[in-house]
């Protein structure tokens, strides 16, 4: 018998795909888009189809082990009872020693969007205060700037985009990270609009775009300077709405006079032509939206580049009105009840001392292992979920280190991960098939249900059932350590946590989201009242600070090229490289060179090259691309497994210029990071 059920993709990406699942006699035998999904209108991108290849990849583990020497990879097989009583052993000794938690790091990030990944964090609030990785790898910046601008990070649904004449495209490649809303990209376009692309790479979207500007990278808020200059030298603006619904105009527009668009020119490597084409495109033709990428925002001037180019929205009276505003991300969809955040640690424990005398945990930015090797008292234990920072945070070789150094490190995981290559502890967590749990999208704001179609495969459980064993386990040893409320079973707590959203979606109780398709109700266009949730209560303006005036023109010595990264169609971060079918449709990793750079360094189409810094080397194929400025080598991350090549052991750890005011910690640019090559 063929049975069906609805799961989501739990990814950390904005398509929160629905899928139909079908199982015959427990397996799972084939995964396909839901129709019924009106973001996705039923499809799925390659590595939604390669969900059935990764739940029974041959190298996915499924029982909990333990390594005798963090990488030395001599891992053996271990029982969960063993494995969890070694574990709580641990972490009862570090209290016994310390009188805190506070030697107890935990380090998570959004490898699962399922609301029940939150009950990691919760167990961690069961047992003290501890030492908390907080921030984001991701958004930090981008929410950052928006809210400094507009008072909260708010967005226009997917579908808005039809209404827009001019859609801005600015440091991103959705066409192959956002597939599914190209399609409302290419209907607005069938409808009149302009599509412009602001990329250092002519990637997949530029190469679809009518107008594409070539920038040299992090010289963004510059080029939005430079236009800026030119829409109000020509009085290309909306004077109605600088009057009523701006503040800082008169402040930016002055230091807009002391600005030459010779020099925007020159760092920017965008002819003066060029940016007169585009401020006159942007002047003359509403409503205008900006797509913000991930792109600018990982860069050193990052949160000012989202801020200058939000100010040319708010210059042309572009907020506030459909087809208008900015695309980035929004949390207010992600109004849960906070169940799992809230649970309190006993009676007595102490952390850190907050503002007002109350404790709290103790916290140092995610992605800053240098920071947290320096602690005192020192991190004994770490655990790691839904992440990959060897692969993923700046500077990996330094995460080693850090990782080698703590005594006790848990990696929570379905594969091995290059972290849990330093782990002492691998617990196998089940995939999102094996598993009830919900997704609700910061991107189109649909809430799905996923259901369990399949039993978790060999012992892997998912985390919520890992945190419950653990806090049973440290009670039962040291009675009283937990306040996890471990009776509490999973339903009840998604029941829980969505309480808040169930009136936005119209629903009495979650279940219902099943069959249906729901979306929490947000509204259609932001900021239509013009009421901004700054301290002016106005769009405020960036001024920037004097001292950040003139880049473009650093020497970057030995290291002459910016290494620009690449995220793959066939893989989402770290993920997927393992999955073989991938590899054929996505190839492998490459570094691309421009064939000017390519003739100088003596190097043609797939030479091994070594592309290095002063943090490390990595020995690639080269590919010859005119995409790449000569001034830049972009490393494309394809799909091969046997390649262990990690690119982050040459990203150095460069904070942004925004981040802590939402995340608590400032933003990574990963794209800040310069290199040489060589031919090996
Ligand atoms: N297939 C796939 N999809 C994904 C992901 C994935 O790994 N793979 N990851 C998901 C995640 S976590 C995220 S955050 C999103 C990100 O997806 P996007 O928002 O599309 O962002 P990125 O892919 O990081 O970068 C986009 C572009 O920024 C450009 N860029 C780099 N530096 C600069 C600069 O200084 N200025 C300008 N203007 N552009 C610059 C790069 O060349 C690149 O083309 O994608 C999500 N979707
Ligand atoms: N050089 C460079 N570095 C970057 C970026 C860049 O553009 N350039 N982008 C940054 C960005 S935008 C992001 S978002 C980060 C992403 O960084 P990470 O969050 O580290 O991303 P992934 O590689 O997807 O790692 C997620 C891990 O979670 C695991 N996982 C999946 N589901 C579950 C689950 O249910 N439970 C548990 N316990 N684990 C699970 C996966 O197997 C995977 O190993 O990377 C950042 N790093
Ligand atoms: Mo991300």
């Amino acid at each position: 018998m063929e049975l069906t059920f609805n799961n989501v993709c739990t990814a950390d990406c904005r398509g929160s795909c629905r899928i139909r699942t079908k199982v015959r006699r427990g397996r799972i035998v084939s995964i396909q888009g839901d129709p019924g999904d009106e973001y996705t209108l039923g499809s799925l991108c390659p590595k939604g189809y390669a969900h059935l290849q990764r739940v029974y990849a041959p190298d996915r583990i499924t029982h909990p082990m333990k390594q005798l020497g963090k990488g030395t990879g001599n891992w053996v097989r271990i029982s969960w009872e063993q494995a969890l009583r070694e574990i709580a052993g641990h972490l009862l000794d570090i209290r016994t020693k310390y009188n805190s938690f506070l030697p107890v790091c935990l380090n998570k990030y959004l490898g699962s969007m399922g609301v029940l990944s939150r009950s990691i964090d919760g167990f961690f609030n069961s047992i003290g205060y501890i030492t908390l990785m907080t921030g984001s790898p991701c958004v930090a910046t981008g929410v950052d700037a928006l809210t400094l601008s507009f008072g909260a990070a708010k967005k226009p649904p997917p579908e808005d985009m039809l209404n827009a004449r001019l859609i801005l495209i600015w440091g991103g490649n959705p066409t192959w990270t956002t597939p599914h809303q190209m399609r409302f990209v290419f209907e607005a376009r069938e409808q009149g609009a302009t599509v412009v692309v602001i990329d250092p790479v002519l990637t997949a979207t530029a190469a679809r775009s009518d107008l594409y500007l070539q920038i040299k990278p992090g010289t963004d808020w510059l080029l939005a300077r430079g236009i800026a200059k030119i829409l109000a030298e020509e009085n290309l603006v909306d004077q109605e709405f600088l009057n009523g619904s701006t503040e800082n105009w008169t402040q930016c527009q002055a230091s807009l006079e002391q600005l030459s668009l010779a020099a925007v020119a020159s760092a920017t490597d965008v002819p003066v032509e060029e940016i007169k084409k585009l401020a006159y495109l942007i002047g003359t033709t509403k409503p205008m939206t900006i797509w913000l990428g991930a792109g600018v925002q990982h860069t050193s001037m990052g949160g000012g580049g989202f801020r200058t180019i939000a100010d040319l929205a708010a210059m042309t009276g572009n907020i506030g009105l459909p087809g208008g505003n900015i695309h980035y991300a929004t949390f207010d969809p992600w109004e849960f009840a906070g169940a799992f955040a809230s649970i309190k640690p006993p009676e007595g424990s102490k952390g850190i001392p907050g503002s007002q005398g109350q404790w709290g945990h103790r916290q140092v930015g995610t992605g800053r292992f240098g920071e947290l090797a320096a602690l005192e008292p020192p991190i004994e234990f770490l655990w790691v979920a839904c992440h990959n920072p060897v692969a993923r945070a700046p500077n990996a070789n330094a995460v080693k280190k850090t990782l080698q150094s703590i005594r006790t490190v848990v990696v929570a995981d379905l594969f091995l991960t290059a972290t849990a290559r330093y782990a002492d502890y691998f617990l196998p967590v089940a995939s999102n098939y094996e598993y009830e749990d919900i997704v609700v999208s910061y991107w189109h704001y649909g809430a799905a249900v996923n259901q369990k179609a399949i039993e978790p495969l060999g012992e892997s459980k998912p985390d919520f059932e890992i945190m419950r064993r653990l806090a049973l386990e440290l009670n039962r040893l040291s009675p009283g350590s937990s306040t996890f409320p471990v009776e509490r079973e999973a339903a009840q707590w998604l029941d829980l946590e969505m309480k808040l959203l169930y009136p936005k979606l119209g629903i009495t109780h979650y279940q219902e989201l099943i069959e249906q398709y729901r979306r929490i109700a947000l509204p259609q266009v932001p900021w239509q009242d013009r009421v901004f949730l700054t301290p002016s209560g106005k769009y405020e303006f960036f001024v920037p600070p004097c001292s950040s005036f003139n880049p473009g023109t650093e020497d970057h010595g030995e290291y002459p090229f910016r290494l620009l990264p690449m995220r793959s169609f066939a893989t989402l971060n770290s993920q997927y490289r393992n999955c073989n079918s991938l590899e054929e449709l996505s190839g492998k990793s490459k570094v691309l060179v421009h064939p000017r750079t390519a003739l100088l360094k003596g190097i043609e189409e797939g030479t091994k090259v070594k592309v290095y810094n002063q943090l490390g080397e990595i020995i690639l194929p080269a590919g010859l691309s005119p995409s790449v400025p000569p001034d830049v080598v972009s490393v494309y991350l394809g799909c091969d497994a046997r390649n262990d090549m990690e690119l982050n052991e040459l990203i150095s750890l460069i904070d942004t210029d925004l981040g802590r005011l939402c995340s608590g910690a400032k933003g990574l640019a990963f794209n800040s990071t310069q290199v040489n090559l060589a031919r090996v």
